[in-house]
């Protein structure tokens, strides 16, 4: 499919609704959920790590693999796929940015009122009170602790199994069902209740555009899939608009 015809469609669209994942952060040099984990981790699945039972489990290697990756996303940068979003929203007269992704980029690259579905990477939540909180002083070997009620700390992200915060839920509802465009970028869309928000778009009759590098679990529904990586067809949508 050709970004030309896509970039038409876009062009007169109302509102936009876009959907990213984690092939959006590939190209700022972030592992994507399903690639190979890398070094330390390469033994270990996300889909087991990133849970409540893993952290009951064992906490300790739970926070080695969250703090790893805070590592790795403080080192990187927004690519252009995200600079490219930020051109899109300057150019569509309302667009809503859903993100499955824990990384922050969108907000860093200049995207305003993003919806983190999955939570953010860098906040750090109490356990007991269940909000975001500051950590107690304490040395590199302990696990960080609440600094109001001393109670465990675990990174503020969304874990298999867990509800997606209800706020993020109904935003993200309500954008996929009342956007004319729906556009999702670098997403295998495995992932519930996050890939189902483009079934929501198109049976609202919305136009679904897919950019990804390959086909993905809502490619047949799709009606522009464009074929490559984010930072290369972003650019060239938000160009052709
Ligand atoms: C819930 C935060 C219920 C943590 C993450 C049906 C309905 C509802 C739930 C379920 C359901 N079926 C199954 C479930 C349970 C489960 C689920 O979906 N499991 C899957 C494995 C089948 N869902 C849940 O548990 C959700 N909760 O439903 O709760 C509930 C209700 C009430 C009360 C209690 C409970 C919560 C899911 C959230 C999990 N947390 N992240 C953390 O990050 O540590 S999800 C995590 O994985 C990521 O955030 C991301 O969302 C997901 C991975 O997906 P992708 O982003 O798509 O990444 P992936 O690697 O798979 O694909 C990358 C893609 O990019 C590929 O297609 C690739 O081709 C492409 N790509 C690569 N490079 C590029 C590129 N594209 C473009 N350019 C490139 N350069």
């Amino acid at each position: 499919m050709s970004v030309a015809a896509a970039a038409d469609r876009l062009r007169s669209a109302h509102r936009l609704c876009v959907l990213t994942g984690s092939g959006i952060s590939a190209e700022s040099g972030i592992p994507t959920f399903r690639g190979a984990q890398t070094g330390l981790w390469e033994n270990f699945n996300p889909h087991q790590l990133a849970t409540p039972e893993a952290f009951e489990r064992d906490p300790r290697l739970v926070w080695r693999w969250y703090e790893w990756r805070r590592e790795l996303i403080a080192g990187a940068q927004p690519n252009a796929g995200h600079h490219a979003l930020v051109e899109i929203a300057r150019r569509i007269p309302a667009m809503m940015l859903v993100t499955q992704n824990v990384d922050g980029l969108h907000q860093r690259a200049g995207s305003h009122g993003v919806i983190e579905f999955h939570g953010n990477i860098m906040r750090d939540r109490c356990t007991r009170e269940g909000i975001a909180a500051e950590r107690s002083p304490a040395n590199k070997e302990e696990l960080p602790r609440c600094a109001r009620c001393g109670a465990l700390l675990r990174p503020d992200v969304v874990w298999f199994g867990e509800a997606i915060a209800p706020d993020a839920l109904q935003g993200a509802d309500a954008a996929a069902a009342n956007c004319d465009v729906f556009m999702s970028v670098g997403t295998s869309s495995q992932v519930y209740p996050a890939a189902g928000l483009s079934e929501i778009a198109r049976q609202r009759g919305a136009a679904i555009i897919e950019v990804n590098v390959e086909a993905s679990d809502m490619s047949a529904g799709s009606d522009w899939q464009l074929l490559g990586p984010a930072g290369e067809v972003l650019p060239a949508l938000a160009s052709a608009l």
